[in-house]
């Protein structure tokens, strides 16, 4: 038998010509992403610091500190202890680079919106965040997680904003799904989707406690990857000392006016359920 492909679609079948398909009971579901070698390339810690070369395409990962991103990395590689799930929010404050299979980078973004930080850190993911994405020739995509209980906070909004400007391709994964009934799921999705103005097929509803949507984010990724460039794409030059310089590429900041979107004190910013503004 070959290796599987790792880029296979789910949807790819090798049968002779004319044979009928195989039942869907009888065979199960082809992985999209098989993970046959992961590797961790090295964080990056400030705007302009150290990241590792550009060479491979690039998916990043962002959302709130404590919406389940390691959980969710975690069931996507089926690794029990690859991103560590931590029961102290908003540890993580770089940018973590892991190469996939030498096919593709996984790019874990800094947690942003912990409440019990200093105002300073909690400020620093802006302009890391941004500038990582403007700066990265060959980000292909972003998976934002939003708790799907949870209206967006002021963070969250900054950030969909700000990955609407760029246009980026960008998935919504809803995490711990499992947390609400199988009606009231459904509901609440339909509600989000008309909140933020997506399709819900632009939407992955997941829970990593009950294993519910990593196939269908793994197939999402290998779609966004074999999509290929949505911009073009940036010349890399490498500086003797290991920085990047994209200077070419730097705009105006994005990030402006954080005083008002920390979530704090703004109506809309509720934690508790109900339909998002
Ligand atoms: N019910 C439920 N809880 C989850 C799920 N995913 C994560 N959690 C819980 O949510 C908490 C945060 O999970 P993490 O995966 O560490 O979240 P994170 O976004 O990486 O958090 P930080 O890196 O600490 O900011 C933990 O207590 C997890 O057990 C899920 O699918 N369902
Ligand atoms: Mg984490």
């Amino acid at each position: 038998m070959t290796d599987p492909d790792v880029l296979q679609h789910p949807h790819d079948e090798t049968r002779p010509a004319g044979e009928a398909p195989a039942s869907d009971a009888s065979v199960p579901a082809k992985d999209a992403l098989v993970i046959r070698s992961l590797t961790f390339s090295g964080p990056m810690a400030t705007e302009h610091g150290w990241r590792p070369e550009p060479q491979l395409p690039e998916i990043a990962f962002a959302g709130r500190s404590n919406v389940g991103k390691s959980s969710l990395l975690n069931a996507l590689v089926k690794r029990k202890a690859f991103a560590r799930v931590s029961r102290t929010p908003g540890r993580t404050r770089e940018i973590n680079f892991f190469r996939v299979n030498e096919q593709f980078m996984l790019v874990d973004l800094p947690g942003y919106g912990y409440a019990k930080i200093s105002k300073d850190r909690k400020a620093a993911w802006k302009p890391l965040i941004a500038g990582y994405m403007r700066n990265s020739p060959y980000l292909r995509g972003v998976v934002q997680l939003l708790d799907v209980r949870h209206d967006p906070t002021g963070d969250d909004r900054i950030m969909l904003d700000f990955l609407a400007d760029l246009g980026v391709p960008t998935l919504l994964a809803l995490t711990k799904v499992d947390k609400l009934g199988r009606a009231a799921r459904a509901k609440r999705i339909t509600e989000l989707c008309i909140a933020y103005g997506v399709d819900e097929d632009q939407v992955i509803p997941f829970s990593a406690h009950e294993n519910i949507g990593r196939d269908e984010l793994a197939a999402a990724l290998v779609s966004l990857l074999e999509a290929g460039p949505w911009r073009e794409e940036p010349v890399y030059v490498a500086r003797a000392e290991g920085e990047a310089d994209l200077s070419a590429y730097e705009e105006s900041p994005v990030f402006e006016d954080d005083e008002d979107h920390d979530g704090a004190g703004d109506a809309t910013d509720s934690d508790k359920s109900g339909t998002p503004a």
